[in-house]
């Protein structure tokens, strides 16, 4: 029952926001939400509707989900196919307390099934087989597509033949390197009917990234397109891969086949390099495959895919998902965040090549039977108003979206231009970027990647969803696999920028350094004190690395890495990272990543980077470069440094601004003060704090001093 204090401050919620004068409240869709309101009730309509209604409602659900987790999710997965179920007497085991030894998580272990089973060949059998599964809206307005669940399954399962022609078997390896158009999820479905493992790289990293993550995962193969537009840019993806393999081949590893699908709008196949004997056209070879494919069962406990992500050190983490956990959890975490009805239209804006694409691109939604929007262009292209041409050209009902593309499209303005023709003062053009388009098909809203600040989660709700539509401010990690702490739209009362209760089965708790649990009002460092069915098994290859960096610094509890604070009302608020990762645009990267490709370059001694408020970006990267010896300062410099970590991490990884450092401020026993340069970063020059224990304390100066002379 102690488990449950956290939540048990809901139960005294009101539920109308009517009945409590001393509360600045709003019920949707009958006010702006504004500054002084705190809390925004779902209406009547919205919470009678909603699949948990009320406070009481979850509360009740969420204390079978902690009292009684084999019940709570055994129900559930009854609801999934499995061709022989999992053992009744042991629905999970778990060591989450390394002083009990080794770090262990299973969920349904023992039972058969596939994902891509359940995804697909599930909904047909129960008559969905002619429902749209996904839309595919291509980078160049009228260039679009879509399957239904019986094309897709087909789509899939020739691939799935092909791969098993190729040698690909259970346990196998197979690096995703695609843009967002339909063969990235075919693809993930393919490998997972077949028991192979994906590990799908995002296409906007580099080939030494690539290399990188081929050369840890080995793969049998690469599926991989030619090029890709991506606004009005052409990108050569195949010329990356090639790299990449060539780099992989020099340490060690090298792919039998590269497949690549002729994405003909970008580039055509005659311009392709081509590697005989290894490269083979996805258009030519495919298709020839039989549309049926025996599916191979799996152990809930074998591996779905690994996902690289950034870590505090500079070696990228293969985060590895199982398979009938992370089923259960994904499409259930799906079901209720979004408040999913079967009629609805969901896009999500996330790429594939991240987590949010793997559990709500792909897996989530098709396991829930819903049509899937999948976009391959930049939500800014050809203008700001993309987005809401999607959401009306496909009734889109539930978008969900990172706040760094709400920023994006706020200061690009909801009414953009205004072009008034004096003469004729009644003709006025509107150019409203939002408010031209109806939006009307919207009923839930959703935000992941970083914290939302109030005033963007205003305009997204006050303009984008005209203040009827809940926002689901989801928080999450690529290691949780799905949802963690989420508002339920219909069941409870939101606040702006938090992401309000945990979801069912997850027991947050917030640790003081100590690691000493505290309670009521307070912050501190989040962690988790359970396992859930979506949860990660461990990094791949390096057992160690998991416990070290997830279960050592608060033994007994899951670390995630992020600070929060709780409310008076029991609300969670996400404050960022405490590590030395930096979340930009949603991406999370490394800061350790970033120095190292800025070190590799020959004129680079040191370099210490830190994160930096950005008005869009939610955080930029700042990079403070020592000079080897002699080297002058120069713009050109800048650039090749910049192009470094272009190279060896991607685009998205780019410092937003270098700073020249004649010394960096250490400790006398050597370690970089980062606190200090983050405020040199963001210019709070007064808060420096004590600088007494450096061991060059002139050094601060200098840094300012160079700062001022270049602003
Ligand atoms: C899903 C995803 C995880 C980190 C996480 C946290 C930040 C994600 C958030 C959020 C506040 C939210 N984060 N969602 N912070 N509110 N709704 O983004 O996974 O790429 O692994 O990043 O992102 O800092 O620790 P991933």
């Amino acid at each position: 029952q102690n488990h449950l204090r956290h939540v048990e401050s809901l139960s005294t919620l009101p539920s109308g926001a009517g009945k409590i004068p001393h509360l600045n409240a709003v019920i949707l869709g009958e006010a702006l939400a504004s500054e002084e309101n705190d809390l925004v009730f779902p209406s009547q309509e919205f919470s009678s509707q909603a699949l948990v209604s009320s406070p009481a409602q979850y509360l009740e659900m969420y204390k079978k989900s902690i009292l009684d987790p084999s019940g709570f999710w055994s129900e559930i997965a009854s609801e999934f196919y499995w061709e022989k179920k999992w053992p009744q007497q042991q629905v999970y085991t778990e060591n989450l307390d390394v002083r009990k030894g080794d770090i262990k998580i299973e969920w349904f272990k023992g039972g058969m099934t596939n994902i891509c089973y359940n995804a697909l060949d599930r909904n047909i059998d129960a008559g969905n087989g002619d429902k749209i599964a996904m839309y595919w809206e291509g980078n160049e307005l009228n260039h679009d597509g879509s399957l239904t669940y019986t094309q897709l399954l087909h789509k899939v399962c020739q691939l799935a033949n092909y791969l098993k022609d190729i040698g690909v078997s259970k346990g196998d390896a197979v690096v995703i390197y695609l843009p967002m158009l339909m063969e990235l999820p075919i693809a993930m479905l393919a490998c997972a009917r077949i028991g192979a493992i994906h590990s799908v790289v995002f296409a906007g990293f580099s080939a030494d990234s690539l290399s990188q993550r081929i050369v840890d995962c080995k793969p049998k193969a690469v599926i991989t397109c030619n090029a890709v537009r991506r606004g009005s840019k052409v990108i050569q993806l195949k010329d990356i891969v090639d790299a990449a393999l060539i780099d992989s081949a020099k340490n060690g590893f090298s792919v039998g086949v590269v497949l690549n699908y002729e994405n003909e709008s970008a580039m055509k196949r005659e311009c392709t390099k081509w590697t005989e004997g290894r490269d083979v056209w996805w258009q030519d070879t495919v298709p020839k495959y039989p549309t049926i494919c025996d599916v191979v069962w799996v152990d809930a406990e074998d591996p779905l895919f690994l996902l690289y992500t950034s870590g505090s050190t500079g070696k990228p983490k293969g985060v590895l998902h199982t398979t009938g956990g992370y089923m259960i959890y994904t499409a259930t975490t799906f079901k209720y965040a979004f408040d999913y009805k079967s009629s609805d239209i969901y896009w999500c804006t996330a790429d594939c090549g991240w987590i949010t694409g793997h559990s709500y691109v792909t897996y989530g939604p098709l396991l829930n039977g819903a049509t899937v929007v999948v976009f391959e262009g930049a939500p800014n292209y050809p203008n700001a108003s993309r987005c809401w041409d999607i959401v009306d050209k496909y009734k889109v009902s539930l978008f969900y979206t990172a706040p760094t593309l709400v920023r994006s499209l706020m200061r690009d303005g909801d009414e953009a231009i205004y072009i008034v023709d004096r003469s004729l003062i009644t003709d006025i053009l509107h150019l409203q970027f939002v408010t031209r388009y109806s939006r009307k098909s919207l009923r839930v809203l959703g935000s992941v990647g970083e914290p939302i600040n109030p005033s963007a989660w205003r305009w997204f709700f006050n303009v984008v969803g005209d203040s009827r539509c809940p926002i689901s401010d989801t928080w999450w990690q690529t290691e949780t696999g799905g949802f963690m702490i989420t508002p339920l739209p219909g069941a409870w009362p939101q606040k702006p920028g938090s992401a309000t209760f945990p979801f069912f089965g997850v027991l947050p708790v917030i640790v003081d350094e100590k690691g000493t649990e505290i309670d009521g009002e307070c912050s501190g460092y989040l962690c988790v004190k359970n396992s859930w069915p979506g949860a990660f098994r461990t990094l791949y290859g390096d057992h160690d690395r998991y416990e070290t960096t997830y279960f050592k610094p608060f033994p007994g509890y899951y670390f995630t890495g992020d600070g929060c604070s709780r409310d008076k009302d029991g609300y969670h608020w996400l404050t960022g990272r405490v590590d030395d990762v930096i979340n930009v645009s949603g991406h999370r990267i490394g800061t350790a990543e970033v120095e190292s490709a800025l070190v590799s370059h020959p004129q680079c001694a040191e370099a210490a980077v830190v994160g930096v408020e950005h008005e869009v970006k939610g955080q930029g990267i700042y990079a403070f470069v020592t000079l080897v010896e002699g080297v002058p300062y120069s713009e050109e410099l800048k650039k090749s440094l910049t192009l470094a970590v272009r190279k060896q991490i991607g685009a998205f990884a780019a410092p937003d601004k270098i700073h020249w450092a004649p010394g960096l401020p250490k400790t006398r026993s050597g370690k970089i003060m980062r606190r200090i340069l983050r405020k040199i970063a963001s210019r709070q020059l007064d808060e420096l704090g004590d600088t007494s224990t450096l061991a060059d304390p002139c050094v601060v100066e200098q840094l300012i001093a160079l700062s001022d002379q270049e602003s």
